[in-house]
């Protein structure tokens, strides 16, 4: 018989409590953060943000692909997406702004970053990407973005999901490729535009 998912059998044990928790406290260090970078500055930093715990058929999904047991471990340990913000910032310097307040969080410690801004994926995709650990343990993902990146992000993602069935596939790679520069180009001129205005 098939097995329903109940939370006995969740891949993350007991913990889900805790990851709610964990969950919640960043979601309103975040709010907080933003509400004092517009108190001082005028603007929001932010577009809007997304906070998640991993679903338990994306999780399960996940470990296969990476050919990990399906365990609290290989969930929680292994793979540290678990739990996951995509906060998505209008500006370039917002991103590393946003990113070295989160840096500076008591309680929360970066244990990886990875700068797909700087150096993007073969594909295009453009992120940056901080591991942290929130007290008692817990793994919490970050995603910073622009718009631009959010979107074509969105829309590579919906497409990796169709069949490809017109045998253009190195066509639809670099043109994908191409839109992500393209977008990254008026990422830094947006970013030249608004220091502009603001100096
Ligand atoms: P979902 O369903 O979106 O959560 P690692 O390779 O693990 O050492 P990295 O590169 O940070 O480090 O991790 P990974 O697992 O490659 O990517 C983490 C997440 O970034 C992914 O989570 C995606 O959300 C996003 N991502 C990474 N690469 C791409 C990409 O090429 N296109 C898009 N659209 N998103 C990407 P999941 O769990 O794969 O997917």
């Amino acid at each position: 018989m098939e097995q329903t998912a109940n939370h006995k059998e969740s891949i993350y044990g007991s913990r889900l409590p805790e990851m709610e928790a964990v969950l919640a406290d960043i979601q309103r260090r975040i709010e907080d953060l933003r509400a004092k970078m517009l108190h001082e500055t005028g603007m929001d930093p932010v577009e809007h943000c997304l906070g998640r715990i991993k679903s338990e058929e994306s999780m399960r999904e996940k470990c296969r692909r990476q050919g990990l047991p399906e365990t609290e471990e290989s969930a929680l340990v292994t793979i540290r997406d678990a739990i996951g913000f995509r906060i998505v910032c209008a500006f370039l310097s917002d991103v590393y702004r946003i990113r070295d307040h989160l840096a500076r969080e008591s309680g929360l410690t970066v244990v990886s970053e990875k700068d797909y801004i700087r150096s993007a994926k073969p594909n295009g995709y453009r992120s940056l990407h901080l591991i942290t650990q929130a007290p008692g343990g817990l793994f919490v993902e970050f995603q910073l973005r622009t718009i631009s990146m959010d979107t074509w992000a969105a829309l590579e993602h919906h497409l990796k999901y169709k069949k490809t069935v017109s045998g253009n596939t190195e066509l639809i790679v670099a043109e994908l490729k191409r839109c992500a520069e393209e977008l990254a180009s008026t990422d830094v001129s947006m970013q030249t535009l608004r220091d502009m205005i603001l100096t």
